[in-house]
C-alpha cells in the first residue's frame, strides 16, 4: 500500500509576545505552513491570538536578508561569509587593539534566543572585556528588573498564570492586555465569565479594549501611578489592610516607605486631585483592594517606561508586602513581559549593568566565578553604556563600533533621529537581521543574514519564567544562518576560544552549568538555577518540554516563588522601597502643551518587519494615528480623518487625526509601529524624549510634551496596484499590505496641471497603449484612473480635494476577480459600488476579515445582542478571539444608536 506521509506538525513557541504560547507548525511540500495553537502548552492550551494565528503569511521570502553584503564606496554589495565574517572580526580587534574594548559595543534584542544572548554576552564580557552590550529590553524590562531586585533581592517575577485563574481580582496597571498579552487577557475574560464577582480594574489614561472588561477603570492622568500606589499603601496601612505577621517576619524598610507615601498621598482626595481620577472611584478601588485578599496586580509598559518606571513597580510591590498577597496562589505582583525571550535575556544577563545567570557586575566575587567557569581572559570590570546613553557615546565617538542583533533601533529608541546622526558617522556598524530593508539596515557597513522564526532551534522564557523550545520546522533560506553561530564565527576569528559549540543544546548546556556554578547557600546563592536541565543529551534537548525555573535536580519546575517567604537578599526577606512621587521628566509649557503617549496596535508587531508582511493584519488599523480628544483638536485646529504634524523639541512625524480612543483632554497617543519603510514620515520615535528612568535606564516612551498642527495638503488621494512603487513627489504616503495590492495612503501639496501625465508618472504607466480609464470631475479636482491588464485590474488611482475618498475595502475585491465586469469599471470610475453592500468598512475581524459594516448591518438587521450572536451570523470572533473586545464596543455603540433612534 503506498500511503502518502501524514504531515506532522512541529512543536515550537510563538515569536511575538511574552505571553509565550505554544505553537504547532506544519508545513507543507508548497512550502504554505500551517499554524495552531499547541494544546498541550501551558501557557495557552491551544488558543493563539490574531498576530500568531497570522504567523504562516509572515514566512514567505520575499523582503528577506538572504546574503552577507559589505559596503563600498557607499553601496552595499554582496559577499562570501568568510569576507563578511572576516571584515567585523578584523575591524572590531582593531578598534579594540586601539582604543581599547569599551570602544565596541553589542546592542542586542529579547527577540533573540537564549542561546545566541547567552553566547553575545559571553563574547562581550568575558572576551572583549567590555560590558558595552545592551538590548531592546532596556526599553522594556528594565524598570521591573530594577525593582525586582530592590524588593527581592534577584529579578524574580513571584508568580505565575494559574495565579490569575485563582485570584478574586486583577488590577491591570498600564497595560493593554487586550491588544497586547491577548491570549492571557482571555483567559482573564473566561475567568471573568465564570465567576461574575471576580474584578478586573483597569489604570490607564486611556479607554482601550482592555477596558471592556473592567469592572472599574481608572484614567489616571500620565505618570500619576506612585501617587495612586503610595496612597493605596497609605489607606491599607490606616483601614486594617497590614499583614502585620507577614511584615514582621519576612520584610524590612515598612517605616520609611511608610512615612514617604503618608507625606504626600495620605488623603485619598488629594491623590485623586493628583491622578485626576474621581475621588469616589479611587476610594472604590482602595476599599476593593484592601478587601479582596487574592489580588494580582499585573503591570506592563504603562509602568516601566517612566522616568519614574522602578519607583512604580516599588510601589505597586509595596502594597503586596504589607498586604502579604505574595508568594501563595492567587496573589502577588506580576510583571507581564513584552518580548518572546525578554526573560531568557535576563536569565544571560544580556543587559549593560547585569552578568550572566544572575550574578551582578558589581560584585566582585560574581565576576570572579563567571571568570572562572568561562575560564575567559578577562571579565569586565564595571556595568556598560545603557541604550540611550550607548548611542549618545557612538554619536560622541567613543564607541567607534557597534553590532545592532535582532532589533531596529532607528525605528525603536527614543529620540530616533540621534540614532540615525549616531549610525552616520559611527566607524563600523554591523547588523544581523532577517529582514533586507530596515531603517537601521541602511546606515549598515556590515549586514549579516540571520535565521528567522521557524528555521532556528533554541529556548525561550514567558512571563512565567517558562522555558519553551523553539523548533525549526524550515529550511535555512539563502546564505543565512543561526544567530549563536555567527557570534561564534567572529568570536573564533578574533582569536577566542570558548565558543566551539556544536549546536544550541550545547549552548543551553553550559548556559546550565553556569546557572548552578557555586550556586549554594555558603557561596554565591542565586534563586535563579537549572539544575534539573544539566546534561541534557541531544534527543532531550530537542524534546525539552515546557518547564519553569528554578528547575530542581529532580526535573521539577517551579510555578510559584518566595511560597517559603524567603526572598533573595541576605538576611532572607524583602524590602519595601521608599518610593517619593516626582513628575515625569518633561513637561508640557506653552511651546509644546500637548503630553505624547505611545505604544501597540493590536495586529502590529514593533517596527512591522513581520507582521507587515500580512494583509490579513493590515486592515485593522492600515495607517499610523493620531488620537486626540475632539476638542482638543478643536482647539489646535485639526480636524478628524485629516493629517496633522506633531512635533516635539527632539523631532516630527505626520499621521492622520482621529478621535474615539478615550483619550483625555491634553494627551495625544500615537502608535510606535510605522516607520520609513511603511510611511513618508510617521516615525515618532523621532519625537519621543530621551529622558530615562535614572535607575533603570529605561526610556519615558509614554510622556513627551509635545505640539499638533495641520499638515496642509491640497490633495488626498491613494493607489492600490500589483506592483510596488516608489511615491517621492507626494508629501505624505503609507504603505499598507494587501491580498494581492499595495496599497498607498497619499496626499500632496500644489495644483496639479494634469491629471492623467501624473498619474501615469505615480503608477509607472509609460506605455500610451495601455488599457487605461480615467475621469476626472467638472472642478478638475476629483481624478480616478484604473490600469488594467487582461481585463484584470492593475492599479487603481483616486485623488480629490478631500479625504473622503471610496472605500478601499471595495475596491480591494476589485484585485480577486479575474476579469472586471462592465459594472464594476462604472463603478470604478463614479467612485463607489453599485452594491452599496460590497462595502465591508475598515477589518475587525482580521481573522475572517469581517468589516465594520457589515458587523454593524448585522447588529441591527438581526437585532443581535450579544459577541456569540454576532459570532453565530458574520463569523467575526470565532477563531482567535482577539476582536471579542470590539465587537462588543460595535455593539453596545449599535445598540444605543438605534435606542436614541427609537427615542425619536
Ligand atoms: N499587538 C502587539 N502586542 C505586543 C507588542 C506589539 O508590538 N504588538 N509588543 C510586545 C512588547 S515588546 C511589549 S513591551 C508589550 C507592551 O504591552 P503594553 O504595555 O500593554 O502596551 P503599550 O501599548 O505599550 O502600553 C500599555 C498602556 O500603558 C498606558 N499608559 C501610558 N502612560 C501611562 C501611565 O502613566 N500610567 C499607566 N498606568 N498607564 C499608562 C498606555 O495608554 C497603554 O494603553 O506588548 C507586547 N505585545
Ligand atoms: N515610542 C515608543 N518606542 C518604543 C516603545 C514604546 O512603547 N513607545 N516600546 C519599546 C519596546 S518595549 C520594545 S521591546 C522595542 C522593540 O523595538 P525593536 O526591537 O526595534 O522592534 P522589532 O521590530 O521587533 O525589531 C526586531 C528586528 O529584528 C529582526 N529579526 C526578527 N527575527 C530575527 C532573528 O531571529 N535574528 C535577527 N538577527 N533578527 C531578527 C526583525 O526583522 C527586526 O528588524 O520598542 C521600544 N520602542
Ligand atoms: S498571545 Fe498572541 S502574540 Fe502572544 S504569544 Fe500568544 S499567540 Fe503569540
Ligand atoms: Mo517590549
Amino acid at each position: 500500500m503506498n500511503l502518502s506521509p501524514i504531515p506532522l506538525g512541529v512543536r515550537t513557541t510563538c515569536p511575538y509576545c511574552g505571553v509565550g504560547c505554544g505553537v504547532l507548525a506544519t508545513p507543507a511540500a508548497d512550502g504554505a505552513v500551517t499554524i495552531a495553537g499547541d494544546s498541550t502548552h501551558a501557557a495557552n492550551a491551544g488558543r493563539l491570538c490574531v498576530k500568531g494565528s497570522a504567523l504562516g503569511e509572515t514566512l514567505s521570502l520575499d523582503g528577506r536578508l538572504l546574503h552577507p553584503a559589505v559596503r563600498e564606496d557607499g553601496v552595499l554589495r554582496q559577499v562570501s561569509w568568510d569576507a563578511a565574517l572576516d571584515q567585523v572580526a578584523g575591524r572590531f580587534r582593531d578598534i579594540i587593539a586601539e582604543h581599547g574594548p569599551d570602544a565596541v559595543a553589542l546592542y542586542v534584542s529579547g527577540q533573540l534566543l537564549t542561546e545566541d544572548y547567552y553566547v553575545a554576552n559571553k563574547l562581550m564580557k568575558g572576551y572583549i572585556g567590555s560590558a558595552n552590550i545592551d538590548t531592546n529590553s532596556r526599553l522594556c524590562m528594565s524598570s521591573a528588573v530594577a525593582g525586582h531586585k530592590r524588593a527581592f533581592g534577584e529579578d524574580l517575577v513571584p508568580g505565575c498564570y494559574d495565579d490569575f485563574e485563582q485570584a478574586d481580582m486583577v488590577v491591570l496597571v498600564g497595560s493593554n492586555a487586550a491588544w497586547c498579552h491577548p491570549i492571557l487577557f482571555q483567559r482573564i475574560a473566561r475567568i471573568k465569565e465564570a465567576r461574575p464577582d471576580f474584578k478586573v480594574v483597569v489604570i490607564d489614561p486611556r479607554r482601550t479594549a482592555t477596558c471592556e472588561l473592567a469592572d472599574l477603570h481608572l484614567p489616571v492622568k500620565p505618570g500619576t501611578d506612585v501617587w495612586l500606589f503610595n496612597g493605596l499603601l497609605s489607606y491599607l496601612a490606616r483601614n486594617g489592610g497590614v499583614d502585620q505577621a507577614f511584615v514582621a517576619a519576612h520584610t524590612n524598610g515598612l517605616d520609611a516607605a511608610l512615612n514617604t507615601a503618608d507625606a504626600d498621598c495620605a488623603d485619598p482626595l488629594a491623590v485623586a486631585r493628583i491622578c485626576r481620577v474621581d475621588a469616589e472611584q479611587l476610594l472604590a478601588f482602595y476599599r476593593l483592594f484592601a478587601a479582596t485578599s487574592k489580588v494580582v496586580t499585573a503591570f506592563s509598559q504603562g509602568v516601566n517606561q517612566s522616568s519614574a518606571g522602578t519607583d512604580k513597580v516599588n510601589s505597586i510591590i509595596n502594597c503586596h508586602l504589607l498586604s502579604g498577597r505574595i508568594g501563595q496562589p492567587g496573589m502577588g505582583p506580576f510583571s507581564l513581559t513584552g518580548q518572546p525571550n525578554a526573560m531568557g535575556g535576563r536569565e544571560v544577563g544580556g543587559m549593560a549593568n547585569m552578568l550572566a545567570a544572575h550574578m551582578e557586575l558589581d560584585n566582585p566575587d560574581h565576576r570572579a566565578a563567571v571568570q572562572q567557569f568561562w575560564q575567559s581572559p578577562r571579565i569586565a570590570a564595571r556595568p556598560g553604556l545603557k541604550a540611550v546613553d550607548l548611542f549618545r557615546a557612538i554619536e560622541a565617538g567613543t564607541v567607534k563600533a557597534v553590532w545592532i542583533i535582532a532589533t531596529n533601533p532607528l525605528v525603536s529608541l527614543p529620540d530616533a533621529n540621534q540614532v540615525q546622526r549616531a549610525l552616520e558617522q559611527c566607524q563600523l556598524v554591523v547588523v544581523t537581521d532577517i529582514v533586507a530593508g530596515t531603517d537601521t539596515n541602511a546606515y549598515a557597513h556590515v549586514l549579516l543574514p540571520a535565521l528567522g522564526w521557524g528555521e532556528k532551534d533554541g529556548t525561550v522564557t514567558n512571563s512565567e519564567r517558562c522555558i519553551s523550545r523553539q523548533r525549526a520546522f524550515l529550511p535555512a533560506p539563502g546564505e543565512a544562518r543561526a544567530d549563536w553561530q555567527v557570534l561564534c564565527q567572529v568570536a573564533r576569528r578574533m582569536g577566542f576560544d570558548g565558543f566551539e559549540f556544536a549546536g544550541p543544546g550545547d549552548i543551553f548546556d553550559e548556559h546550565v552549568r553556569l546557572s548552578c556554578h557555586r550556586n549554594s547557600p555558603a557561596d554565591l546563592p542565586r534563586a535563579f538555577h537549572l539544575a534539573g536541565l544539566a546534561g541534557l543529551d541531544a534527543r532531550q534537548y530537542a524534546e525539552l518540554a515546557p518547564v519553569q525555573w528554578p528547575v530542581q535536580a529532580g526535573g521539577a519546575g517551579t510555578p510559584r516563588l518566595f511560597e517559603d517567604g524567603r526572598y533573595a537578599h541576605p538576611d532572607g526577606k524583602a524590602r519595601f522601597i521608599a518610593t517619593a512621587p516626582r513628575a515625569p521628566a518633561h513637561l508640557p509649557d506653552a511651546e509644546y502643551p500637548l503630553t505624547l503617549n505611545t505604544g501597540r496596535v493590536r495586529d502590529q508587531w514593533h517596527t512591522m518587519t513581520r507582521t507587515g508582511k500580512a494583509a490579513r493584519l493590515a486592515g485593522h488599523v492600515a495607517e499610523s494615528f493620531i488620537d486626540m480628544h475632539p476638542q482638543d483638536a478643536l482647539k489646535f485646529g485639526v480636524r478628524e480623518g485629516e493629517l496633522a504634524r506633531v512635533s516635539s523639541q527632539w523631532g516630527a512625524m505626520v499621521a492622520r487625526v482621529q478621535h474615539g480612543g478615550g483619550i483625555a483632554r491634553g494627551g495625544v497617543f500615537i502608535p510606535i509601529h510605522w516607520n520609513g519603510q511603511s510611511a513618508s514620515d510617521a516615525r515618532v520615535g523621532a519625537v519621543v524624549s530621551p529622558a530615562v528612568d535614572p535607575l533603570s535606564g529605561e526610556p519615558e516612551f509614554k510622556h513627551t510634551p509635545v505640539m499638533i498642527e495641520r499638515f496642509g495638503v491640497s490633495w488626498h488621494g491613494f493607489i492600490l496596484s500589483r506592483a510596488d512603487l516608489a511615491l517621492d513627489q507626494v508629501a505624505h504616503w503609507t504603505r499598507i499590505q494587501g491580498e494581492q495590492f499595495t496599497r498607498y495612503e497619499l496626499a500632496g501639496r500644489g495644483a496639479i496641471a494634469d491629471h492623467g501625465a501624473f498619474a501615469r508618472t505615480l503608477l509607472g504607466v509609460a506605455d500610451a497603449d495601455a488599457d487605461w480609464l480615467d475621469y476626472e470631475d467638472r472642478s478638475g479636482a476629483v481624478y480616478r484612473a484604473v490600469h488594467l491588464v487582461d481585463e484584470r485590474i492593475a492599479q487603481c488611482l483616486f485623488i480629490s480635494p478631500r479625504p473622503d475618498l471610496p472605500s478601499r475595502t471595495w475596491l480591494a475585491s476589485l484585485f480577486a476577480k479575474d476579469q472586471l465586469t462592465q459594472a464594476d469599471r462604472i463603478s470604478l470610475l463614479s467612485g463607489q459600488p453599485i452594491d452599496k453592500g460590497a462595502d465591508a468598512g475598515p477589518t475587525v475581524c482580521s481573522c475572517f476579515g469581517v468589516g465594520r459594516n457589515t458587523i454593524c448591518t448585522a447588529i441591527r438587521s438581526h437585532a443581535l445582542t450579544s459577541v456569540a450572536a454576532i459570532t453565530g451570523c458574520v463569523k467575526a470572533g470565532g477563531n482567535c478571539g482577539s476582536c471579542v473586545p470590539e465587537l462588543k464596543q460595535l455593539l453596545a455603540a449599535t445598540l444605543a444608536a438605534e435606542h436614541a433612534c427609537a427615542l425619536d
